[in-house]
């Protein structure tokens, strides 16, 4: 699914901004649907509230019945269409696109079902062109009902428990359960947007790209929906412009002669160049001809596994990054560029050159914004917590295999993606692990032979049942604070049994993809005390140093955990969310960020 631009054939209308919203709050959750809200605007229902898209609604208003609601939200929002996408005789496609909303979504247009959708961070769209077309002066009202319930079928899975004891719980009580560090924000979460293109339509692109000495080789796939009768010219051209390339038909390869590679942050001058790949397809409509245009960025790199080695355009690549979450104070899991550009700023200055989407895929926005700047991506799907022995069973796993369809179609052309995690921290270790891992990183990679496939797994080494599927191994552990907590100095001995007896059973290039320890701003303590500054920065410091003993050998990268405090459900091990950020939530330093800046810019000129 190509995401929705602005060219000379496609017109774009941004809905973002303020909608009509009424939560479900019936004993069952399900009046909207018995009394059919979609039906007449929803102020007619019952009392409504504005509600900004995109946003999670959860810590917009005073309400903690809002900010903890399970069950049907219902957004809705009245537009007018430029009169040129009514007229019958013009034979563009209308379609509703949403970025993403957590995480059933059902949508009317003008009461009319136009589509469902199961899965809370990846776009969907409906073609509501017939809806539409000839009905001249008739405002477009959209409903999009989004429900936040997770079972143990979702992606992250969850389960509904009921409370009946009378004596302890009032009637009907129930709470949401699940097995993931993070709150489980809800709502529309990225831009709303309609968008326009001919009948005859662009309706996706792959490329991938290789590197034969200087050349640069970019193959590309042009699918055509619309009409058997078209042709497909292509263009490539250079950030100035400059025409490097052109190519014909809907399959083919164009090179570059000394071509600019796609570069990350900090192994070149020039990180992140992109060249732009222009697709032009003509078609004959019966009624004349029709032509459609569509611009793709395109980053010429290679990415391989060789050995005990992570290569980029051939070059060993050490990952020394972060986890990130998107979250943010109020907006919650809405994108919101301020925070969007911080964050990249942050990641500059501290000298990150990569990060993984711990636990869900993020905002097209942002993985443009990777592309742009070098910051090399491992992008993970909504798998986390899958730790209920019926997450493994086939429904579970279809969906699964069903997500990942989605992600890769979504992400497939990024250069900044260098590789999947399908999950973390599954109950790897389970018999039914071993078939279920296999399945959906063998169906991933027929998705996309060009990047390899892991999974996050925190099980030992001897337990874990997807092991041997994965390219690289990425290990969470927290010693010292889950594990021993208070002493730091079993830290490197348990560090070097970890690495040691991974390598020794599997060979592959190992990640630490998660380190860190909770620290409240502020706090002090010399000797270190866990939660203090001085405790977060120690666990660092003694990772750094077996990290250090590693990293020439089989060690290939390092990603602290977190990026910044986060907001989690409420819990006593959670002092008003997860304060394993280098960041705090407002994105200030502490002093770990400090530590870690120093760190990475030496790895950086070390390494270059
Ligand atoms: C983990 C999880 C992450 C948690 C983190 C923690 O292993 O992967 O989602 O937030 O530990 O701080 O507990």
């Amino acid at each position: 699914m190509l995401y929705p631009r602005e060219t000379p054939t496609r017109e774009h209308k941004e809905l973002s901004g303020m909608w009509s919203f009424r939560a479900d709050t019936s004993a069952d959750r399900n009046e909207g649907f018995h009394q059919q809200w979609y039906m007449s605007p929803l102020w007619t229902t019952g009392p409504v509230i504005d509600m900004p898209v995109p946003a999670s609604y959860n810590d917009i208003t005073q309400n903690s019945t809002l900010r903890d609601f399970i069950g049907w939200v219902w957004y809705e929002k009245e537009v007018w269409l430029p009169r040129r996408w009514l007229e019958d005789q013009d034979p563009s496609r209308i379609v509703l696109r949403v970025g993403s909303a957590h995480y059933y979504s059902v949508v009317w247009v003008n009461g009319v079902q136009v589509t469902q959708h199961e899965g809370g961070h990846l776009p969907y769209e409906a073609n509501i062109t017939s809806l539409l077309k000839g009905s001249k002066g008739i405002p477009c009202r959209i409903t999009i009902a989004v429900n936040n319930t997770l079972t143990p079928n979702t992606l992250p899975p969850g389960s509904i428990q009921f409370m009946d004891d009378p004596t302890r719980y009032p009637k009907g009580y129930f709470v949401q359960n699940t097995d993931f560090d993070f709150f489980n924000y809800a709502g529309i979460h990225r831009p709303v947007v309609l968008y326009t293109t001919p009948s005859v339509y662009i309706d996706d692109i792959t490329v991938t790209t290789d590197i034969i000495g200087d050349m640069g080789l970019v193959n590309y796939q042009v699918i055509v929906t619309g009409s058997e009768y078209y042709s497909v010219a292509v263009t490539l051209r250079n950030r100035e412009g400059q025409e490097v390339a052109t190519g014909l038909g809907s399959l083919g390869q164009l090179k570059v002669t000394n071509a600019s590679l796609w570069w990350p942050y900090l192994m070149t001058a020039h990180p992140g160049y992109l060249y732009s790949l222009e697709v032009k397809v003509t078609a004959d409509t019966g009624s004349g001809q029709s032509e459609d245009f569509y611009t793709l960025h395109v980053g010429i790199r290679t990415v391989q596994i060789s050995g005990q080695q992570f290569l980029i355009n051939g070059k060993p690549f050490y990952f020394h990054g972060v986890n990130k979450h998107e979250d943010c104070d109020i907006r919650g899991k809405g994108l919101d560029w301020p925070t969007v550009l911080k964050d990249f700023n942050l990641l500059k200055w501290l000298g990150a050159n990569s990060f993984r989407t711990s636990h869900y895929p993020y905002a097209e926005e942002i993985m443009d914004l990777c592309d742009k700047y070098g910051i090399v991506v491992i992008d993970e799907s909504p798998g986390v917590g899958i730790r209920y022995a019926a997450s493994f069973g086939n429904q579970s796993l279809e969906h699964h295999l069903t997500v990942m369809e989605e992600l890769v179609r979504r992400d497939k052309n990024h250069p900044s993606v260098v590789m999947w995690s399908v999950a973390n921290e599954p109950s790897s270790e389970l018999r039914e692990a071993g078939y279920y891992f296999k399945t959906v990183i063998s169906h991933t990679k027929k998705l996309d032979f060009s990047r390899p496939v892991t999974y996050v797994t925190n099980a030992r080494y001897d337990k874990d049942q997807g092991a041997p599927y994965v390219d690289v191994i990425c290990v969470n552990s927290y010693f010292s604070w889950y594990h021993d907590p208070g002493h730091l100095e079993v830290i490197q001995v348990q560090l070097n049994t970890q690495f040691d007896k991974w390598h020794e059973k599997y060979q592959k290039p190992i990640i630490q993809s998660e380190y860190g320890a909770d620290t409240i701003p502020g706090f002090h303590s010399d000797p270190p005390l866990m939660f203090t500054e001085e405790y977060q920065e120690a666990v660092l410091r003694n990772y750094h140093s077996v990290f250090d003993q590693k990293r020439k050998m089989f060690v290939i990268g390092e990603l602290i955990w977190n990026f910044a405090d986060f907001m989690t459900s409420q819990g006593i091990t959670r002092v008003i969310g997860n304060k394993k950020g280098i960041f705090t939530r407002q994105r200030q330093p502490k002093t770990s960020a400090f530590i870690l800046r120093d760190r990475y810019w030496k790895l950086a000129n070390e390494t270059w």
